[in-house]
């Protein structure tokens, strides 16, 4: 497995930085200052990651930011389960390699000539390919997809609204509480625990600066761009930081909001199972688990893991991801 170290932490905080500018409309404009001074130094790398290949399998091309939490989510996924893909690094700024596509947000995965957008739908309907036997582009089928207005964020926006649901066809199916248990957590990594990210990581003009060093060494700057990045970066980010804390209704200590979510995670599994899918781990397990790795290496993982009890349950996915150990159970 080729992993791409280098950009890990850089990405996690240029893609919480586009999560978090989206959020702030206005400060996003004044980041543009910030964009265009990065946008030269974004390389496009690409990596293949390799593991069991199954005869069914099409070959998948993941478009990502290496450490944004929805890619992260959809790597934990595809590499829990041993699915060879590629990976297209996008850039951020002129998301040029995925020109191809008028969704404009990542991951998007190529699964042959079918695209497939957000990281929940992705998962839902690659695992409802495995345990139908049925290729991706007619389970993509039973997902369809509904338009309608956003009063929240006064947009129309086009969702499928079963994207949380697996398909089991003529199968039989596990219990429907458990069922239902997986989805209700699955949705609730994307609808809380993401939104504890930025604001924690930003937390501090400490942490942010932080964050942009490792921004400003993964990329090839001079040394101006160096510090205008660095230092543009840093208070921008701290400012949009506690925009999203307020938006968010974080607490004053952001990082109880992060302790309390993650303590909730794992409540929910509670004493008697080893993961939320009891011996093994289901897709709300995979889920957490994958965006939880877009904080590694920064001191918002560290408080998590000494502040939390999540450290146990977190050692054993990084083992059965690493391990691939879904690989023999894809149906
Ligand atoms: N619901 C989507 C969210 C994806 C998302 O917001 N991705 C961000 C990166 S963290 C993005 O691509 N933003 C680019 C943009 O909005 O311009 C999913 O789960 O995949």
């Amino acid at each position: 497995m080729l992993i791409m170290q280098q950009s890990h932490v850089a990405s996690t905080v240029r893609c919480t930085y586009i999560m978090a500018a989206n959020a702030v409309p206005k400060l996003w404009r004044i980041g543009g200052v910030f964009v265009t001074t990065m946008a030269p130094f974004y390389i496009y790398r690409r990596a293949y990651c390799s593991s069991t290949v199954t005869n069914k399998t099409p070959s998948l091309v993941l478009y990502q930011y290496q450490t944004c939490p929805f890619c992260c989510k959809t790597r934990a996924f595809l590499n829990y389960y041993g699915l060879q893909y590629q990976i297209v690094e996008v850039n951020p700024l002129s998301r040029k390699e995925i020109k191809f596509s008028k969704y404009k947000k990542v991951p998007l995965l190529k699964a042959g000539d079918v695209q497939v957008n957000d990281s929940s739908l992705i998962t839902s309907v690659l695992r409802s390919s495995m345990i139908l036997g049925k290729p991706v582009s007619r389970v993509l089928n039973m997902y369809p997809e509904i338009e309608f207005y956003d009063a929240t964020n006064k947009t129309q926006v086009k969702e499928r609204a079963n994207k949380y649901f697996l398909m089991y066809g003529e199968r039989s199916t596990p219990p429907l509480n458990e069922l239902r248990e997986e989805r209700e957590w699955r949705e609730w990594v994307d609808t809380h625990l993401v939104h504890t990210f930025s604001p924690n990581i930003y937390r501090t003009l400490r942490e942010s600066w932080q964050a942009f060093q490792y921004i400003s060494e993964a990329g090839n700057f001079n040394p101006f761009e160096r510090a205008a990045a660095r230092y543009f970066g840093t208070i921008m980010m701290y400012f949009i930081g506690k925009r999203i804390k307020k938006k968010y209704r974080l607490k004053e200590d952001v990082r109880q909001s992060l302790y309390d979510e993650c303590n909730k995670w794992t409540a929910a599994i509670g004493k008697n199972r080893r993961y939320m899918g009891g011996d093994k781990p289901n897709l709300a397990d995979l889920s957490v688990y994958g965006a939880l790795t877009a904080l590694e290496g920064l001191d918002t993982f560290d408080d998590m893991m000494k502040n939390t009890s999540i450290k146990k349950w977190y050692g054993s996915m990084k083992q059965c991801v690493d391990g691939h150990e879904g690989a023999t159970d894809k149906q």
